[in-house]
């Protein structure tokens, strides 16, 4: 039986907007591990891990906090190691985007000593891609897939024992709208898989995602980090940085769906629920409809 390991990282050190580090309140309250166990998963919830508080700085060389997003994602790192080391899916309860550093950190390490091909799918409305050099806000959780490709303060890179946790080729984006002027062009350089809205306009949901998983296959590690600001605002109003015009309640419900299917889902980030700016906890329960199905609980033939 698959046992899903929760770890709550009750932080906002990487956002704009403060709020985040109640997501993981805010998805127990939700029913997140109840919802999973009804699903026939043995949940572990880890509680939450501590941390340095924000100290709501200004960027220090283009980059805010860098002390603290260490420290939170050191911590996240550890958590996230540990329960893949037990066999277990980490399912991370965040806190802001930055987060994910830590993350796919220890699933990319983990992933190279069993010898599997993990692939990333990013759910956001953002790539996330900007350095401390080209970000126009110094917030990190606008940083994290750079870091991951390698690219970023020294602090934060090389945590997975390589230089790069992950390569281009291995992260898929779906639903992105809102990309920075010179993160555009390190999109180009990178030859990162952009599934931007246009693309799900014009190809629809169904299309992309068989783009998005041609290449998974049974020794695949599928790790999906999913930011709640990818959905759009109407759906989901709790989060800090919304973008209007992103995939709809039942686009998002079809993504989850076909990653289900493929069985190989082995690790998950919910992160940017900011329960400050929510209406009634609608967020946080939509991303648990969305991690049931994600667990394949939507298909009828399971
Ligand atoms: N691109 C902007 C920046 O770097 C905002 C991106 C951060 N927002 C998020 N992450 N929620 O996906 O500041
Ligand atoms: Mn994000
Ligand atoms: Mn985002
Ligand atoms: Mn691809």
């Amino acid at each position: 039986m698959t046992t899903v390991s929760l770890i709550g990282a009750p932080t906002d050190v990487g956002a704009s907007v403060r709020g985040a580090g109640m997501g993981p309140d805010a998805l127990r309250v939700a029913g997140l591990a109840e919802a999973l166990r009804a699903h026939g998963f043995q949940v572990i919830d880890r509680g939450n891990l501590s941390g340095p508080p924000n100290p709501w700085q200004l960027p220090v060389h283009g980059i805010r906090h860098l002390p603290e997003v260490t420290a939170w994602n050191r911590a996240v790192f550890d958590a996230v190691a540990t329960a893949l080391a037990m066999g277990h899916v980490p399912l991370l309860m965040g806190g802001d985007h930055c987060l994910a550093i830590g993350s796919i950190s220890a699933v990319a390490r983990q992933c190279r000593q069993e010898q599997k091909n993990l692939r990333v799918v990013w759910l956001d409305a953002h790539t996330d891609v900007n350095t401390e050099a080209i970000s126009p806000s110094g917030n990190i959780h606008g940083m994290p897939v750079a870091c991951l490709l390698g690219y970023g303060p020294p602090d934060l890179v090389g945590w997975s024992g390589e230089r790069a946790a992950l390569d281009a080729g291995s992260i898929d984006f779906v639903g992105i709208r809102s990309v920075d002027a010179d993160e555009k062009q390190a999109i180009r350089q990178l030859g990162l898989q952009v599934f931007d809205m246009r693309h799900i306009d014009e190809h629809g949901m169904r299309y992309t995602m068989t783009e998005v998983l041609q290449d998974v296959d049974e020794n695949t590690h599928i790790h999906v980090s999913f930011d709640l600001d990818c959905l759009d605002p109407i759906e989901a109003p709790g989060v800090g940085t919304g973008v209007r015009g992103g995939p709809t309640y039942r686009e998002m419900q079809l993504c989850m769906e076909m990653i289900a299917d493929t069985g190989r889902i082995g690790s998950i980030d919910v992160v940017e629920i900011n329960p400050a700016l929510d209406v009634r906890n609608r967020t946080a329960e939509l991303a648990v409809e969305f991690i049931r199905s994600l667990f394949g609980a939507s298909t009828l033939a399971r």
